[in-house]
């Protein structure tokens, strides 16, 4: 009896102790890390689980659409503030942002095929190069953990952190303390403002990994998207290589896939994406393999660091933003580079409508592209200015050093590159003999709040009918057609914003379907470049030129449901609208 008892007093003392124990240890580990991010956490706003490696699992559902609005929702008169202060301050919901979670949940948007992948298990090792000016810790830091969770560690060198002179003191000292546990993780405060495009030199100055890494501040990278964009580097050394580009939404950091698109630019030298061509999407989709790309967006990508010195790194003389990634583009390609995308690495980033700072200069982007197309246009330059005729009267400094590299590396001309690497842009040669497309648009700086300058019925001049969508007026993707004209009838009201762009019944912009034979449709307004249309001609006259395509808005027929699309602009009568003010 005494015995039994006594083996049972041993068994519940045991079970008391491990239980004990295990308690112990909880709370001690919870406490230890409640206590490490307890100074920053009122700042940050975030979770209490940050940096929360807890909650990468597949349950996608808690980053919902619905749970990240109803996370959004603003309840109080403080919320208020924040919302609108972070607007202002970062122009993407920054209230928001300060409430997830570093790593979170994201779907895997990759291609089946792309996890049966083997990668070479010696891939050299990449600096991370992340340059800011007054961003959001939140975001930043998001950008960071995400790094440093989802890629394989010994494949990350460093990460370097460049401070762009940025105003706020949390980026400064708070920041470093908070960065002391993350022995990887450099940060350089610049004692000036350097511009994105210097930073970017300061920083890769500094880095001594095989492969520079440049990211923009507000991303998150997903799983397995480190290995393929080194694999490409280690491959060929002189080829640079790009992720694809998700979308985090800047209103409700929603994540959403990007089309497999390629980097081209218009004439006026503004970057866009272009649809692949259905046979390259099909082979992608069979094999996701590199792909080549004329031009890159500029914030995201690999690339060898000795080729990135011997390439000329970028041309310092370029201020603050814009035109470093296309001049980039053409370097690669012309000095005897390759420029690829790598569908099988998956970045987001916070595509946001208008950039939150300004710049020491007026207008760098028109500065430095000028820069740009003096360097490698060559004879083509004539096409940029005539799209942009006041380019001509601004000053760009000195670039002689820039030319002399352009010999140095004995590169091709940008005849071979058009012919070669882009040639549909030879079919989109504006038409000199036209002054059509003589308005400079800076297409970069647009307002926050939409300003609405006109409203009315968007009239056919020539059949006389009026513009309307092809389905109810909420319909997304919906086609817009010809239809008798219904003055007063909202679903044929248009309104003209500031930003330039055509809403119906203020609700949805006239968008150009890029993949498929650019027809025009009814799209959330993002205030892209495709949702971009520039009056140009005079009053009874005139057409509607669209910043995506650098094509003009023309009528299929002249009868009642006739499609919208673009084409090169011309004299047809088929291109004549206009603004009935009602
Ligand atoms: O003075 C500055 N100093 C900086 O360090 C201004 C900006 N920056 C930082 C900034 O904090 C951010 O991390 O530079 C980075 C890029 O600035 P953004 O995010 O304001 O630029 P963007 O995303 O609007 O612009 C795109 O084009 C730029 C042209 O100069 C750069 O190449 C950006 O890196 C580039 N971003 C991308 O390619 C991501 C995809 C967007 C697209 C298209
Ligand atoms: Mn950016």
């Amino acid at each position: 009896m005494l015995r039994i008892k006594r083996s049972r007093l041993i068994i519940a003392l045991i079970i008391f102790s491990v239980v004990f124990w295990f308690i112990l240890y909880w709370n001690f580990t919870s406490i230890y890390a409640h206590h490490k991010y307890a100074r920053l956490r009122p700042r940050l706003g975030v979770h209490d689980t940050l940096p929360n490696k807890g909650l990468e699992s597949d349950d996608v559902q808690i980053y919902s659409e619905i749970y990240l609005e109803n996370l959004g929702k603003v309840v109080t008169a403080d919320d208020q503030r924040n919302y609108d202060a972070g607007y202002h301050t970062h122009a993407f919901n920054q209230m928001l942002s300060d409430k997830l979670s570093y790593i979170r949940p994201l779907p895997d948007f990759r291609n089946r095929r792309c996890k049966e992948i083997d990668y070479p298990q010696d891939l050299p090792s990449a600096s991370i190069v992340i340059c800011f000016f007054n961003e959001a810790l939140s975001a930043l830091l998001r950008t960071v953990h995400t790094v440093l969770e989802r890629s394989p560690a010994n494949l990350i060198h460093e990460i370097i952190l460049v401070d762009d002179n940025s105003d706020m003191d949390y980026l400064k000292t708070e920041l470093d303390t908070y960065l002391k546990s993350y022995p990887k993780v450099k940060l350089f405060h610049s004692e000036e403002r350097l511009g994105l495009i210097r930073a970017r030199m300061y920083g890769a100055k500094q880095a001594t990994g095989q492969v520079l890494l440049f990211l923009d501040s507000h991303c998150e990278v997903t799983t397995g998207w480190l290995e393929p964009l080194l694999a490409a580097v280690k491959t060929d050394p002189h080829t640079v290589s790009v992720p694809v580009m998700d979308i985090i939404n800047a209103d409700s950091f929603f994540y959403e896939a990007s089309d497999l698109v390629r980097g081209g630019f218009n004439w006026g030298m503004h970057y866009q994406w272009d649809p692949l061509p259905p046979d390259l999407t099909k082979k992608i989709f069979e094999k996701p393999e590199p792909y080549p790309s004329p031009t890159m967006a500029g914030g995201l990508f690999a690339i060898d660091r000795n080729y990135f010195h011997h390439l000329g790194e970028y041309d310092s003389g370029m201020e603050v933003w814009g035109g470093e990634n296309l001049e980039l583009s053409f370097r690669i390609w012309q000095c005897g580079g390759h420029l690829v995308i790598v569908p099988c690495s998956r970045v987001g980033h916070i595509f946001r409508k208008r950039r939150p700072y300004g710049a020491p200069v007026h207008d760098s982007f028109t500065r430095n592209t000028l820069r740009m197309v003096h360097v490698w246009l060559d004879e083509y330059k004539k096409y940029y200015f005539h799209i942009n005729p006041r380019a001509e009267d601004i000053e760009f400094g000195n670039i002689t050093g820039r030319v002399q590299l352009r010999k140095n590396l004995n590169c091709k001309s940008f005849k071979w590159y058009l012919e070669n690497i882009y040639p549909e842009q030879l079919t989109k040669l504006p038409d000199l003999s036209q002054s059509l497309h003589a308005q400079a648009v800076d297409n970069n700086f647009r307002p926050s709040k939409v300003i609405i300058r006109a409203r009315g019925l968007l009239k056919h001049v020539s059949s006389g009918l009026c513009v309307q969508s092809e389905k109810t007026v909420y319909d997304k993707r919906a086609l817009v057609q010809l239809a008798m004209c219904k003055p007063g009838d909202k679903d044929q009201l248009w309104f003209e914003s500031e930003q330039k762009d055509l809403r119906l019944a203020n609700l949805l912009c006239l968008d150009v379907n890029q993949d498929e034979g650019l027809y025009a449709r009814l799209m959330k307004c993002k205030g892209s470049n495709p949702q971009t249309w520039i009056w140009s001609g005079k009053d009874s006259n005139r057409q509607l030129m669209n910043y995506g395509t650098a094509e003009c808005l023309a009528a299929t027929g002249v009868e009642p449901g006739a499609l919208l699309k673009t084409e090169k602009c011309s004299e047809s009568p088929l291109m004549l609208f206009k603004l009935v003010i009602t």
